[in-house]
């Protein structure tokens, strides 16, 4: 353990070290506590079979049921975008989907369409499973959307899982297509903005994990988040895609800010930074088809770069959206496999292929090996079925309120937590109102957060945009509102509107910077060392960026997985549900290694509510108490 000790020591593994090394790091003596892998994850079988899952509660175990996996997959691989940019980088890839006829598609399914329909509850171990045949099959894509915005924090913080392993798990089986993520400029994969130097590392970290192509945004449009990031991409060698969000209808003539020159403008500005390709980011499916046309239109004329668009299909419409991008010579758009696409999420892949035929720009991946590919998502989606929103038809009122894909669901989960149950038409009514009291803003994570929380609080309070004015000294705005007037999320290029700024901030004045830029540089020594303190074991470049970006939840993550050990590896059933009286399940805890477990008996609580569990594993009787406090 000690040579492991030093070879996974950061210090070593980033050759920053001298003689004094070993008699200096006294983690190095430090070895890992002896743990019972078995005990633990038997605990935790144990008490998700009592008390049920945190969010889903206790339910009935769903029975069984197969899931189709693609058979007979080529031996190899054949070369995509990846190869490309590995032998060429970025400006090779420039170059070749310069010369592209057919339009190219990514699958965001690894990441948008789960976040979007299913709370971003996708785990790794069903991701991973898919992965060598969705490179295989389709190899003609673009990219793989898998990592970035929600993933980050969900993956810690619901799934008990460390998204890094996720990344490097998928690069390894998908080595010739472009991984994507999605980075949210200065606030990286967070909700608040980081010190410069935390966007750097954290960039750096993942395009060596894995990450090809960083789609960066600011949630209020502001380009100069977006160029911190792009500066960061730039020295990896992978291909930095500054978005600009889309919002508003172009063809509104009551609200010009959002028309042509507002895009062609920031496009240029992105460019101009250094972007190697500009992405329209329509993340709540407000891109009407001739508004698509337009815009294609309008931003191929004045940069030359491709263009890649992504939009959600609320409304239904994503797909004739996407047909006028195509017909604008759009050079990327985001779709989905099927059976994960359509509302909240991405417009389906396999539809787009057939929605194009006869077109001279159809893309060139298989319609049948998407659906391939499709089967396996439809198994695999039951798994999740608590997660399910209730959306269950488009929804063209998308076009009034402006919500983003994500938030939809996530707004309504708080209006019901505060008893806004019964008046959610009202919240979204008050969500567009909000919006332009705030100046008409772009609503992305995080600002869309800031005006979900203001319209609740407007509902909740039974107060008009008057009263916010005019009463705001007597009011106790929510923190993030108080945060978004005071610049701590950056601020639009236009700025705030300067009476509704004071009225929130009562006197305290906004910032004039990027606040980032202001923050002094995060110290990772000294960041390592406090969590090597912590947690007793040697700590990662992963875990340290993990631990600043968000280090409540890593560090609840951190003391779960000392409890309960890798969790990761329990198939998703058992995880959501624990087993059932008299099953048997196989876990493979490593490769090459399973325990067969069985469910033997659950005893009756005692005096202070502990029940003991009763299982086999691998034959033998093996007990765990467990508190039931379901
Ligand atoms: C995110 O940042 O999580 C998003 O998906 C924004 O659209
Ligand atoms: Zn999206």
């Amino acid at each position: 353990p000690f040579l492991s000790n030093v070879l996974k020591h950061h210090a070593f593994v980033s050759g920053d070290y001298n003689t004094s090394f070993i008699d200096d790091t006294k983690e190095l003596f430090i070895f890992p506590k002896r743990h019972d892998r078995g005990t633990k994850l038997l605990t935790y079988i144990g008490e998700v079979s009592v008390n049920g899952f945190p969010g889903i509660g206790k339910i009935e175990k769903p029975l069984a049921r197969d899931v189709r996996i693609p058979k007979d997959l080529p031996d190899g691989y054949q070369a995509g975008a990846k190869a490309i940019l590995d032998a060429e980088g970025p400006a090779g890839v420039i170059k070749w989907l310069k010369t592209q006829e057919h339009v190219l598609l990514t699958d965001t399914t690894f990441r948008d369409a789960h976040q979007s329909l299913l709370a971003t509850r996708m785990r790794t171990k069903d991701l991973v499973a898919i992965a060598e045949a969705e490179a295989k099959l389709l190899p003609e894509l673009f990219s793989v959307e898998a990592w970035g915005g929600a993933t980050f924090d969900v993956a810690y913080r619901f799934l008990s899982e460390d998204p890094w392993v996720r990344l490097m798990k998928l690069r390894e089986k998908m080595p010739n297509v472009l991984i994507q993520m999605l980075l949210r400029g200065a606030n990286a994969v967070g909700y608040k903005n980081y010190p410069d130097n935390v966007i750097h590392a954290f960039v750096k970290e993942a395009a060596q994990a894995g990450v090809d192509v960083f789609r960066i945004f600011d949630s209020l449009n502001n380009p100069e988040s977006i160029q911190l990031a792009i500066d960061a991409v730039l020295p990896t060698g992978k291909i930095a895609e500054a978005a600009v969000c889309y919002t508003g209808d172009l063809f509104d003539a009551n609200r010009p800010k959002y028309h042509l020159p507002y895009y062609v403008k920031l496009a240029k500005q992105l460019e101009a930074s250094g972007a190697h390709i500009i992405a329209i980011k329509d993340m709540a499916g407000l891109l009407k088809p001739e508004a698509a046309y337009a815009l294609v239109s309008a931003l191929k004329d004045a940069v030359d770069l491709p263009i890649h668009l992504h939009t959600h299909d609320a409304s239904g419409n994503g797909i004739y959206t996407y047909a006028r991008a195509v017909d604008a010579g759009v050079d990327i758009v985001d779709v989905a496999a099927s059976s994960m696409a359509g509302l909240t999420s991405q417009p389906a892949g396999g539809s787009l292929i057939h929605a194009l035929s006869g077109h001279k720009r159809q893309p060139l991946v298989s319609v049948q090996k998407f659906e391939q590919i499709s089967d396996y998502w439809q198994d695999v989606r039951h798994l999740y079925q608590s997660f399910e929103l209730d959306m269950l038809a488009p929804n063209p009122t998308v076009y009034d309120h402006e919500m983003p894909g994500g938030q939809y669901s996530n707004l309504q989960q708080q209006a019901k937590a505060v008893g806004l149950a019964d008046r959610w038409s009202e919240v979204k009514t008050m969500y567009a109102r909000v919006n332009m009291l705030f100046g008409d803003i772009v609503k992305v994570t995080p600002s869309s957060k800031v005006v979900g929380d203001m319209a609740l609080f407007m509902v909740q309070h039974h107060l008009t945009e008057e009263d916010v004015l005019e009463r705001a000294s007597n009011l106790d705005f929510p923190d993030s509102v108080v945060e978004l007037m005071k610049g701590e999320l950056g601020t639009p290029p236009d700025g705030f509107p300067k009476h509704v700024q004071a009225a929130i901030l009562k006197g305290v004045e906004p910032l004039t910077e990027r606040p980032g830029k202001m923050m002094e540089p995060l110290n990772f020594d000294a960041i390592k060392h406090e969590l090597f303190e912590k947690l007793e074991r040697p700590v990662t470049e992963f875990d340290a960026l993990a631990y600043a970006l968000y280090p409540k939840v890593f560090l609840d993550y951190s003391s779960y997985v000392e409890r309960y050990g890798d969790i990761s590896v329990l198939d998703t059933s058992t995880f959501f549900h624990g087993m059932r009286l008299g099953e048997t399940i196989e876990v493979e805890i490593e490769r090459g290694k399973t325990l067969y477990l069985k469910l033997i008996q659950a005893g009756q609580p005692n005096d202070h509510g502990v029940r003991i569990i009763y299982f086999e594993m691998n034959g033998v009787p093996r007990e765990v108490e467990v508190k039931d406090i379901s």
